[in-house]
């Protein structure tokens, strides 16, 4: 697996195509992870989109980061969907008139005069800002965008490592299946079960007008979401002294606050502030993800269902996401590397990198979070090999990975086995995760 590989050739049609995508997707502001699915802005889209656009437009890419952050409640949380007021309110559910946020929100600090969503979607967005700055250093000193965005993304962090420790173990928690943005993963199946889903004509779903009914979450699972989104709600989107049906601690989410917590360290030392705190807390949150998630017979990491206290056996990508973290223990990188290469994920084998097990019972290579590969968590992997001197499985995976965007006209996901196009197209964070690749 380590053999290298030359790695994929320039392609600069592939780079015009995954241009094309950004700037069409670009609203002013910021940029929709998808014209007709998802026409607001997305958290964690925003980050990824955000390290593609560096190659674009430096001033773009701040932009995209900033808006997002000016959207944040005052209890530090980093909303998952800021939505545009331009956008008819039927063209997504939910829409703003279901969240409140301005209103229902207002206890946990949300913003006036813009609408959010009430949740939150994994923190990658101090690993953007860092790898924003590093593409033109002197232009985000000119314009002082660390120091502009280093208080916000501490709050954010501080929110999930604070409010979000629901486990009480060091990890942050999340609340609903939208938040570690793997919808339907079949490790919710079991958590899901418990949730009586709202009744079918208290909503509309608006995503099948724009998607294939057979690639989306079932109607049931909106059901549950729709129940779970509006109890957060109610409850005044508070997060302690409220019994939670649905928290779980995920290893994708809490890698990536990882990651991002070892970014803020650089960002705080770039912008004279102590990088220590920040040191200090990845390597607790490290040790935390090590202790409380880590599954050595199954060679990867699991999540932690909060509400009966036990590990959820079903295994998906978010399992092998760690392998971004830098320090983890040799052992485990190894194992994860094994996992990776193994019967249930393929590395290597098979042109994309599933979202579930192979071999896994739920595993279906065409419904969203469910097997399809998607280029996001293909990103990080080859990040996270590639950080540790996997060079050869990294090239490999990035060479199928280009080939796969430019021939799926930038998927939201594909088919594992043979990268055919599934979802929406000219989907935002794999044309930026395609341009990052190229870079
Ligand atoms: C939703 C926008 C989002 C992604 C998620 C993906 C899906 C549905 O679309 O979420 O309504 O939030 O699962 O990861 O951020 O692209």
């Amino acid at each position: 697996l380590d053999s290298p590989v030359p790695a994929a050739a320039d392609d600069p049609a592939l780079r015009r195509g995954a241009a094309r995508v950004l700037y069409a997707n670009w609203t002013g502001a910021s940029t929709v992870p998808s014209r007709g699915l998802y026409p607001h802005q997305w958290s964690w889209d925003s980050a990824f989109i955000a390290i593609g656009l560096r190659h674009l437009s430096v001033r773009r890419a701040q932009r995209e980061l900033e808006t997002l952050l000016g959207a944040q409640w005052a209890d530090g949380r980093v909303p998952h969907i800021v939505f545009n007021p331009a956008v008819a309110l039927d063209a997504y559910f939910p829409s703003p008139d279901f969240w409140r946020s301005s209103r229902d929100g207002a206890a946990a600090g949300a913003p006036e005069g813009i609408e959010t969503s009430g949740i939150v979607q994994p923190p990658v967005h101090a690993l953007a800002a860092w790898l924003v700055h590093l593409a033109d250093p002197d232009a985000s000193r000119s314009r002082g965008f660390l120091s502009r965005v280093y208080p916000a993304l501490t709050a954010w962090h501080e929110y999930l490592t604070g409010a979000r420790d629901l486990g009480g173990g060091g990890l942050a928690a999340v609340l609903h299946p939208w938040e570690p943005g793997m919808d339907n993963s079949p490790c919710w199946d079991a958590p899901l079960r418990r949730i009586e889903p709202a009744p079918a004509d208290s909503y509309r779903r608006a995503d099948l007008a724009h998607g294939a009914a057979a690639e989306r979450p079932t109607d049931l699972d909106y059901g549950r979401y729709v129940r779970l989104a509006g109890d957060y709600r109610d409850s005044g989107y508070a997060d302690a002294g409220t019994r939670h049906a649905f928290a779980v601690e995920d290893p994708g989410v809490n890698a990536l606050l990882i990651v991002s917590e070892h970014a803020l360290g650089r960002i705080a030392a770039e912008t004279g502030a102590d990088p220590a705190p920040h040191e200090e807390r990845a390597a607790r949150l490290t040790a935390a993800l090590v202790e409380r998630l880590w599954s050595p017979d199954d060679g990867m990491f699991l999540c932690r269902d909060l509400v009966d206290g036990e590990l959820i056996t079903e295994r998906s990508v978010a399992g092998l996401l760690p392998l971004v973290v830098p320090g983890l223990p040799q052992e485990i990188v190894d194992a994860l590397a094994g996992t990776a290469a193994g019967p249930g994920f393929r590395l290597g084998e098979i042109p994309m990198v599933p979202s579930y097990d192979l071999t896994g019972p739920a595993f279906d290579p065409s419904r969203y979070w469910r097997g399809p590969a998607w280029f996001n968590t293909g990103w990080l992997l080859e990040r996270g090999l590639r950080g540790h001197g996997r060079t050869g499985a990294a090239d490999r995976l990035r060479a199928t990975m280009l080939t796969s965007a430019g021939a799926c006209d930038f998927a939201e996901y594909v088919d594992p086995f043979t990268a055919e196009a599934r979802g929406t197209r000219d989907f935002g964070w794999t044309a930026a995760l395609t341009l990052d690749l190229l870079a």
